[in-house]
């Protein structure tokens, strides 16, 4: 059946008839332990839902909603290693990555558990060479540099991990992140190093993607420009794909390929040997404590029953807002500098996720589904787009993380950042009323008049949701746990959504014609078959390119 003509759909839309005009100030005044009533903590992590726009009845009735599209049992198939993947007949196994129970996994029959440990101790012991300067380049220097030549899965889980656990990085080792097919990004990086230091990871789970493979050959001319000979490439490039045989054909040697598998899904899979850079800056210990928190948020997920489930209630609340509330977007909002990345990160699991509009039964949904997601470091974006949240015609749900200490713990910066993120949920919650605006600006000594006209401009009106997680300090075990949450808040809304969030056959169309139009544009002829926009565009620029004969 389809979700929205399940039982407990129905009900939360008469529901929310009527519950959507009431206020959170009210909701907040009726019931003085609304804070009490809704958050839950894993470890240190405080999860504070108190400030949505929902009532004890709203999360019954979100939670039979729950119940009745079976998301249990979905998640027991998906740890159980079943095909849930219908579309590309896999696994879904990058729990299996950071299992740490010493129990067996599956997929296709077979216990997955050897296999990852295996590879995890192949990436410690040369995370360990290359940290402790055992591994040498051609000419006998130790690796000061590490590049990363990846893009999409390959590239985002790293580089948000990487810059999050910055203060926990190696640091005479530098790591560096080339995803774009733009000259602009290898060259900028390349400019900086010496190829006698550097060392490349091409990680590509393909081995075919355009832009990697294009930018791993940049990256062996310019090593073979300096070291000369091509079997001191191996010294300098290794790789993390599972198509070994690509990575040996384009020089690679067989020692130094990792390895990754059909069942762990590109976004997903900086649990594996895709997160070689993390290992590499972060030492092996803090890789395994990444995991260790990953894995503890399994254990929530699969274990703690549904109405203290923090992905189930973060989920449902997402449904809430975007199916009843009509709501488009969400903003994850880090009060981390060192998280900068993490919206970046999440803006590709949850839309190449659930941004589908065929469900698993081949059918046109007929419901909204993935939120458009976006954000920014909060204190910055307070300076720029939360005027919108604020005041503007759009209801945008958001998320705010923040960390209660960190590494550097300046008292005064800190509980600054810390004051804002509570100043701006409660604002957010709050409001400001038309005595509250009136009060202030007769304090202010304003004239009737004035205020009569200023009064429009000065109101809020609040009623704005958010959540907000609060935990002790972003170590690798909290960050492991975090990403971990919102893997598994996507999961249970694709299953809501009765989507697969597994496959992204939605990257393809645009790929193959690049390749097709790349044919056209190295032959250099005017163009006729494409629309007269296209052919427009393209024959622009090949009148223009021959200003400069390098391009
Ligand atoms: C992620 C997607 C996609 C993929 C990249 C890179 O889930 O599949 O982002 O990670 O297209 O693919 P390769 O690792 O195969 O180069």
């Amino acid at each position: 059946m389809s979700s929205e003509k399940k039982p407990a759909w129905q009900a939360l839309q008469s529901h929310f008839e009527e519950i959507k005009d009431e206020h959170m100030r009210d909701m907040f005044e009726q019931d003085t332990n609304r804070f009490g009533h809704f958050s839950l903590t894993l470890n240190d992590i405080l999860f504070d839902y108190s400030k949505n726009r929902i009532s004890p009845k709203t999360m019954d009735l979100l939670l039979d909603l729950a119940r009745e599209c079976d998301v249990q049992s979905w998640r027991d198939r998906m740890f159980d290693g079943e095909a849930i993947n219908h579309t590309e007949h896999r696994a879904v196994l990058h729990s299996a990555l950071r299992n740490r129970s010493g129990k067996q996994m599956f997929a296709d029959g077979e216990n997955v558990m050897p296999e990852i440990r295996h590879e995890l101790e192949r990436i410690t012991r040369l995370a360990n060479d290359i940290r402790n300067r055992t591994w040498r380049g051609a000419t006998n220097q130790p690796i000061t540099d590490v590049v990363n030549l990846g893009i999409g899965g390959s590239h985002l889980g790293p580089m948000m991990a990487t810059e999050a656990l910055h203060p926990y990085a190696i640091h005479d080792l530098k790591i560096h992140y080339v995803n774009n097919i733009d000259e602009n990004h290898i060259n900028n990086t390349l400019e900086t190093l010496n190829p006698d230091t550097t060392l490349f990871i091409v990680a590509s789970k393909s081995f075919t993607t355009q832009d990697t493979m294009m930018n791993a050959e940049t990256a062996r001319s310019w090593l073979l420009h300096k070291i000369g000979d091509s079997k001191l490439l191996e010294l300098h490039m290794i790789a993390v794909t599972s198509n070994a045989r690509a990575a040996v054909e384009f020089g690679i040697n067989e020692d130094n390929i990792f390895k990754m598998w059909d069942w762990v899904g590109g976004r997903y899979s900086m649990w594996s040997a895709i997160g070689l850079p993390i290992v590499i800056s972060i030492g092996p210990e803090n890789f395994e404590l990444l995991l260790q928190g990953a894995f503890e948020a399994d254990q929530h997920f699969r274990n703690a029953p549904l109405d203290e489930n923090i992905p189930v209630i973060m989920a449902l609340l997402g449904i809430w807002y975007n199916n009843f509330f009509n709501a488009e977007s969400i903003a994850i909002l880090p009060y981390d500098q060192n998280m900068h990345r993490f919206p970046a990160y999440l803006q590709q699991a949850d839309m190449e996720s659930n941004g589908k509009a065929v469900d698993r039964d081949g059918k046109h949904v007929n419901y909204s589904t993935g939120p458009i997601l976006f954000g920014e470091i909060g204190i910055a974006s307070q300076h720029a787009f939360y005027q919108l949240l604020h005041q503007g015609t759009k209801l945008v749900p958001a998320d705010m993380l923040a960390p209660i200490s960190n590494f550097a713990c300046i008292a005064n910066h800190h509980r600054a950042l810390m004051s804002n993120v509570f100043a701006q949920t409660e604002a957010l919650m709050k409001g400001k009323n038309q005595d509250e605006v009136i009060a202030e600006l007769k304090a202010e000594g304003k004239d009737d008049k004035e205020i009569e006209f200023l009064l429009p401009y000065k109101l809020f009106p609040g009623n704005k949701p958010t959540n907000t997680f609060l935990f002790y300090t972003l170590d690798p075990k909290t960050l492991g746990s975090l990403i971990a949450l919102y893997e598994h808040k996507i999961f249970v809304q694709g299953i809501i959504w009765n989507l697969n969030s597994f496959d992204q056959w939605g990257v393809e169309l645009g790929k193959k014609m690049a390749t097709d139009i790349l044919d056209e544009l190295n032959e250099g002829a005017q163009v006729s078959s494409h629309d007269s926009s296209t052919n427009g565009l393209i024959n622009y620029y090949l009148k223009l390119r021959t200003l400069n004969p390098k391009a």
